[in-house]
């Protein structure tokens, strides 16, 4: 039987679709080394639907909510930054620069908690440089009450007393929880009409695997930014309107798309 890795060079340069193969074959060896949960897998799928159209690029409303984004975790006194095992295995490095550029721990919280898997993510963001990794110490964890899901168990010193959380590809439950307990959650989800999507404070509807190159970017400019001018991009961005500026380019794109295709 071809190991996974193999199948990975089996994709060749030219296949018009090699970067979206190559990123579903990341998370299956994920997957087969406990890092992505099963379920893991038909999320990305979720995700690839969404993204095609969107036109697999980042579109001007994700990068204003980019900019909020940093700019929020910038002026917070506990940012953290969830990961979970389809951001672990799809962009750990720059999870990792990101981190430590805003200042922001990371913290491992998981959906589907099986027996090696807190320590497989880990040891995948050790790899990628992480120096501090909340979420890992399972007799120290504390429960969030307003939840009954598995992430309810969270870091006492990271989720519990977080201001501002950052979440990448989440079911819905925990943004609610989260929003209810008082924390602003910055929500990245290529669904603009998901449970978190609605609920979050600041969604980015775009790919986890453009945004969190693009937010470094973003943060080395505004790490020079006053704090005054920080708060001035966060109270000029307005969420639900961003998030029907992004579904009215969905409907341009798929009318669009039908002219080219079908006329
Ligand atoms: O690792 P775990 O155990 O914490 O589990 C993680 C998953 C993602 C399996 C879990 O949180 C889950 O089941 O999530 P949902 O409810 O399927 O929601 C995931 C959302 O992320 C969906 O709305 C997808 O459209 C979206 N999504 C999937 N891939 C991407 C994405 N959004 C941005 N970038 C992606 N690459």
């Amino acid at each position: 039987m071809n190991q996974p890795n193999e199948n990975i060079d089996l994709i060749p340069d030219s296949h018009p679709r090699a970067k979206s193969l190559r990123e579903r074959h990341k998370l299956i060896i994920g997957m087969k080394n406990l890092v992505v949960a099963e379920a893991g897998l038909i999320a990305h799928g979720r995700g690839e639907a969404f993204d095609y159209i969107l036109g697999e690029k980042t579109n001007p409303p994700a990068i204003k909510a980019m900019n909020a984004a940093v700019a929020m975790l910038m002026l917070a006194k506990h940012p953290i930054i969830s990961v979970n095992g389809n951001t672990a295995a799809l962009i750990s490095k720059e999870l990792v620069k990101l981190s430590k550029i805003l200042n922001s721990k990371l913290e491992i919280n998981l959906f589907y908690r099986k027996e090696g898997r807190v320590e497989a993510i880990k040891n995948m963001l050790v790899k990628a440089g992480a120096e501090e990794i909340l979420g890992i110490n399972e007799i120290e964890m504390v429960e969030i009450e307003e939840l009954t899901c598995n992430r309810r168990r969270v870091a006492p010193n990271g989720i519990k007393i977080a201001d501002v959380v950052f979440v990448p590809l989440e079911d819905g439950d925990r943004t609610e929880a989260l929003k209810k307990l008082g924390k602003k959650v910055i929500a990245v989800d290529l669904n603009p009409l998901s449970r978190t999507s609605i609920n979050a404070d600041i969604t980015i509807v775009d790919n986890i695997i453009r945004v969190v190159p693009k937010m470094i970017e973003i943060a080395t400019k505004l790490k020079e930014y006053t704090k005054k001018r920080l708060n001035e991009i966060i109270l000029k961005f307005n969420n639900k309107k961003n998030i029907c500026t992004m579904l009215n380019l969905i409907k341009e794109y798929i009318e669009t798309q039908k002219e080219v295709s079908f006329r």
